[in-house]
This record gives C-alpha cells, sequence and structure tokens, in this order.
C-alpha cells in the first residue's frame, strides 16, 4: 500500500538503519521520511541536544528545506555515562567488544540510549528527546539493527536489540519515544 504524505521531512544522515527506524514511526502520522545525504555539521559538545540543533539549523539554512536530524547515545552508569555523546566514535575504534573487555567484571551492567530529534520546520524548531534503560550483556547476540544493538537489552526483554526486528525495536527504542513526540508535536503546530 502506498504511504500518504502529508509533509515530507528530509533526515539528514548516514545511517540507513536509523532511516528504516524512523520511517516505520513517521508512516502512522503520513510523515514522509527522505534520506538526505548532504555532510552533517559535527559541533564537539557534551550535549547532544546542541550537538543535533546545530546541525539541523545549519542544514535549514543552507537549504531551506524541511529538516530531521537524530543525535543518540549509549550511557553506561558504571562507567560514568561513557561513551555518551562520543559512542559514534567509541564505536568505530573499540566497537561493542571494546565495552564489554571495559566492563569484565563489572556486575553493575545498568546503561540507558539516549536519543534528541530536532525538526526544522518553518517556522517552528521542535526539540524532543527518548531514553530507554536496560542493561549491557555479557556477550554479543543477534544480526540485526546496528551499533551496539548487540550488546543492549532494554528493561522487560531477555533479548537484545539486535535479537529483534525494526517494529520491536521501536516499542522501547529511545528513537521511537523520541520521534513519536516530535511528530506529534509537529502535527499539532501545523495543521494541513
Ligand atoms: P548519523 O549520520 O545520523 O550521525 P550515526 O550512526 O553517526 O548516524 P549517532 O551519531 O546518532 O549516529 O549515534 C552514535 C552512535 O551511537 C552510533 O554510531 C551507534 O554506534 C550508537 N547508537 C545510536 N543509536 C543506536 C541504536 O539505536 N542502536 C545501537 N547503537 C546505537
Amino acid at each position: 500500500m502506498k504511504n500518504t504524505c502529508n509533509y515530507t521531512l528530509f533526515f539528514l544522515t548516514d545511517n540507513k538503519h536509523k532511516v528504516l527506524e524512523v520511517s516505520e514511526i513517521a508512516k502512522k502520522y503520513n510523515v514522509c521520511i527522505e534520506q538526505e545525504h548532504a555532510s552533517k555539521l559535527e559541533i564537539q559538545s557534551m550535549d547532544l541536544a546542541e550537538i543535533a540543533w546545530y546541525a539541523a539549523v545549519n542544514h535549514y539554512l543552507h537549504y531551506r528545506k524541511p529538516v530531521l536530524v537524530e543525535d543518540a547515545g549509549l550511557f553506561i552508569k558504571s562507567l560514568n555515562g561513557f561513551p555518551g555523546p562520543y559512542s559514534s566514535y567509541v564505536f568505530r575504534t573499540i566497537g561493542s567488544n571494546g565495552i564489554l573487555r571495559l566492563m569484565e567484571g563489572i556486575d553493575d551492567r545498568e546503561a540507558y540510549f539516549e536519543s534528541v530529534v530536532v525538526i526544522v520546520y518553518e517556522p517552528y524548531i521542535i526539540i524532543e528527546k527518548g531514553r530507554v534503560y536496560g542493561e549491557i550483556s555479557r556477550e554479543p547476540r543477534g544480526e540485526k539493527g546496528f551499533g551496539f544493538d548487540p550488546i543492549f537489552i532494554p528493561k522487560g526483554e531477555k533479548r537484545t536489540f539486535a535479537e529483534m526486528d525494526i517494529a520491536e525495536k521501536n516499542k522501547y527504542s529511545h528513537r521511537a519515544k523520541a520521534v513519536s513526540k516530535a511528530l506529534e508535536k509537529l502535527l499539532t503546530l501545523v495543521k494541513v
């Protein structure tokens, strides 16, 4: 069945998994998502909201089309929130196995993912956050998803995110929560 779009948002990301996850949510709101491959301004900050806000506003000022930026990170309690805003770099360097090695002998496995979504849809700028709490597994499990999915088990589950399909991950995920809130706000502000 063809998706009817009341609105289209250009999602500035190089991560195709994120596009699939966000598109699945956006469908419910009749919003279409198009991946935008332009380079993304990445400022250095400890604050995901600040990073996403600068990227979205900078892109909007260049291209003047409705843009969505989403930034996320994994925050591990026993590592004082590491890797947090550095998740992308840490994933590319030490990966999930590196995190598991850092946590060898640590019994406190609590962690959360946080997502920040910024939508610039003139004249509005919408910022919403979402979190999912859970724990870091003892070993990687599952082939689906991306990033740290094989080592993250959301609260109330036994499976890692990498053992779930997109619809199941979206029932729990930080990204699904932030995107749903942002789209609800967008639709209350902008009437068709
Ligand atoms: P962008 O092009 O959108 O920036 P990215 O993959 O760099 O895509 P982020 O900066 O938002 O994404 O995320 C930083 C890292 O955090 C990402 O590379 C993953 O390793 C990890 N991460 C974020 N969300 C995740 C999720 O839902 N599942 C697993 N890992 C995730």
